[in-house]
C-alpha cells in the first residue's frame, strides 16, 4: 500500500514542489488550502499535479480544521509548511505572525498527538532563527537570535517541535532551511521581485525597479532540491534537526547584478533604493553549514547561485514572451501591479 502524506500549505512554493516530489515517489498526497476570494492553485497547475492531489480546506487559526485534516487524510507523514512566510509583513501583523506561524504548529501537533502519535512530523524551520547572532556560517549548534516577529514565531515552532519529540515521543523534526528560490517563488520576495522586473524591463513592459536593503547577505538555494531534504529527514531511523543550505553567501546587490546581466542589461540604469522596502530590523548575514545533512542524509545542493539566477530570469522572460504572444497559462505575475505600485496606494502608520 502506498504511503500517505499531508502537506499543509500545498499551494505555496515548497508545497507544490513537495507534492510533485512525493507523487513521483508513489505517495498518496493530501494538502490543506485556505479559502481565499481568488483561489490560488496556480503552482499546482503549473507543475501539472493539481489533478493528482487531494485537497482539504483548513486554516492554521482554526484548530478544528487541523484536526479534521489529519482525520480525513490519516497520513503516515505530515509536512507542516503553511505559515505567514513573508518576514516584512510580520512587522505589520505581528500578532498574526504569532498566531499563524507560531501557535499554528501547536495546533497541528496537538491534532497529531490526539489522532495518531505515530505520524512523522516535519516542521518548516528557518535560517531566520539565527537573526544577527553570528558572523560565522550557521550550523545546528549556532545560537538563535531572532530579529523579526516572523522569526520569533518560528523559534516558538522550532521549540514546540522539539518538545513534542522529547516529551511525547513523536517523530518530530526541524528542517532549518536557508532561503530557497525558484520560478514558483512569491512575487514579493526579493529574488522573484528582481527576476520578474528584469524580464519586464527587457521586454519594455517596465522601466524601473525599487528595492530596499541591497547589502543583506543570503544563502540562496534551489527549492526543488530543498523539498527532497524534507523527505529525507523523515526517512531517518531517529528524529533530528538539520540545516539545509548551500554554504555560499551573496548580497542582494550581487543577485541584481547577475540577474540584469542574464538579460544583457546594466542594472544601474534601472535600480533605485526606496526606504519603503526597508524593515525595522533586518538580518545582515546568513550562510549555512550543511555538513550534518551531508553526512547523515547524503544531501547536497547541486544548483548554486549563478545557475539559480539564470533559471529564474530565463523562466520569467519566457513567460512574459509567451504572454505577449497571446498564450495563457497558470501564472501569478500578469495580475500583479508590482509592489511599488501597491505601496504607492497604501496607507500605513509611520514607524
Ligand atoms: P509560501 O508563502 O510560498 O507558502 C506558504 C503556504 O502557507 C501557502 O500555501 C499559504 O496559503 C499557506 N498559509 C498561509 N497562511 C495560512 C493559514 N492561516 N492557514 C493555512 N495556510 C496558510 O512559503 P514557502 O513555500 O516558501 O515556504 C514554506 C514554509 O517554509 C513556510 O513555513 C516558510 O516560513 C518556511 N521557510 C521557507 C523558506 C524559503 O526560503 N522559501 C526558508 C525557510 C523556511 P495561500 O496560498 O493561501 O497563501
Ligand atoms: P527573507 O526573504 O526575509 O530572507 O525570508 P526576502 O526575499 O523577503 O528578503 C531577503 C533580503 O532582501 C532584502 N530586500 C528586499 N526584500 C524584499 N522582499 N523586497 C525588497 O524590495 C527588498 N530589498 C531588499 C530584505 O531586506 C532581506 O534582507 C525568506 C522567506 O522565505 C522566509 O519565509 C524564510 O524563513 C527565509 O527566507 C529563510
Amino acid at each position: 500500500m502506498s504511503k500517505k502524506a499531508l502537506i499543509t500549505g500545498i499551494t505555496g512554493q515548497d508545497g507544490a514542489y513537495l507534492a510533485q516530489f512525493l507523487l513521483d515517489k508513489g505517495y498518496e498526497v493530501y494538502g490543506t488550502y485556505r479559502r481565499l476570494s481568488t483561489p490560488n492553485f496556480w503552482r499546482l497547475q503549473y507543475l501539472g499535479v493539481f489533478e493528482e492531489v487531494n485537497l482539504i480546506p483548513a486554516d492554521l487559526l482554526d484548530a478544528s480544521s487541523m484536526l479534521e485534516a489529519i482525520k480525513i487524510s490519516q497520513p503516515d507523514e505530515v509536512y507542516h509548511l503553511a505559515a505567514q512566510s513573508f518576514v516584512g509583513a510580520s512587522f505589520e501583523q505581528p500578532v498574526g505572525a504569532g498566531e499563524i506561524t507560531g501557535l499554528g504548529v501547536t495546533r497541528i501537533l496537538e491534532a497529531v498527538r490526539e489522532i495518531n502519535p505515530n505520524i512523522k512530523f516535519y516542521q518548516a524551520s528557518s535560517s531566520e532563527l539565527y537573526g544577527n547572532g553570528s558572523l560565522e556560517p550557521q550550523s545546528e549548534a549556532t545560537p538563535f537570535c531572532p530579529a523579526s516577529p516572523y522569526a520569533a514565531a518560528k523559534l516558538y515552532g522550532y521549540w514546540t517541535t522539539k518538545i513534542y519529540r522529547e516529551g511525547y515521543g513523536i517523530f518530530a523534526c526541524n528542517g532549518i532551511l536557508f532561503n530557497h528560490e525558484s520560478p514558483l517563488r512569491g512575487l514579493e520576495f526579493v529574488t522573484r521581485k528582481i527576476t520578474n522586473a528584469v524580464a519586464k524591463i527587457a521586454l519594455g513592459l517596465e522601466k524601473e525597479l525599487k528595492l530596499g536593503n541591497l547589502e543583506a547577505k543570503r544563502d540562496w538555494g534551489y527549492a526543488p532540491e530543498y523539498v527532497e531534504s524534507m523527505w529525507l529527514i523523515l526517512q531517518q531511523e531517529e528524529p533530528d534537526d538539520y540545516v539545509i543550505a548551500t554554504n555560499e553567501t551573496h548580497t542582494v546587490q550581487e543577485f541584481i547584478e547577475k540577474a540584469f546581466a542574464v538579460a544583457d542589461l546594466e542594472w544601474k540604469n534601472y535600480v533605485s533604493v526606496n526606504e519603503k522596502f526597508f524593515r525595522p530590523l533586518d538580518v545582515h548575514y546568513l550562510q549555512g553549514d550543511f555538513s550534518k545533512a551531508n553526512k547523515m542524509l547524503c544531501w547536497e545542493p547541486k544548483v548554486k547561485f549563478d545557475t539559480l539566477v539564470e533559471i529564474m530570469v530565463k523562466e520569467d522572460l519566457q513567460r512574459w514572451q509567451k504572454w505577449l504572444k497571446g498564450e495563457r497559462f497558470p501564472w501569478d505575475a500578469p495580475n500583479y501591479p508590482s509592489e511599488n505600485k501597491i505601496l504607492s496606494r497604501m496607507w500605513r502608520l509611520e514607524r
